[in-house]
């Protein structure tokens, strides 16, 4: 994880974002190039609606606290969240798709 926190905080440095998320308020503007790293634990999957509920810890480059929220993800990397487990993921630049879970 030190490299994710390394490349986060990069990240944070190097850009300006324009994404605003719900849940996170007005200071989540972020100009984040390429993907985003996070750990958390996955609470909920919805197949349906495809979309994955984490509870993620802080990640710096998107200036988001530790929070619970639902990211949208393509069928495989729903196929692979288990309610429950613990992960480490990444988000795309904007942070409103999970891109993949491990
Ligand atoms: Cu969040």
């Amino acid at each position: 994880m030190k490299f994710a926190l390394a490349l986060a905080a990069a990240l944070a440095v190097a850009a300006p974002a324009a994404a605003q998320h719900e849940g996170h308020g007005a200071t989540a503007a972020s100009a984040v190039t390429g993907t985003v790293q996070g750990t958390g634990t996955v609470k909920a999957v919805n197949p349906k609606a495809g979309t994955v509920t984490l509870h993620h810890g802080p990640i710096a480059a998107l200036k988001w606290p530790a929070m619970t929220m639902t990211f949208k993800a393509a069928p495989d990397v729903v196929k692979a969240a288990k309610s429950g487990k613990a992960v480490t993921f990444t988000l795309n630049a904007a942070g409103d798709q999970l891109l993949s879970l491990r």
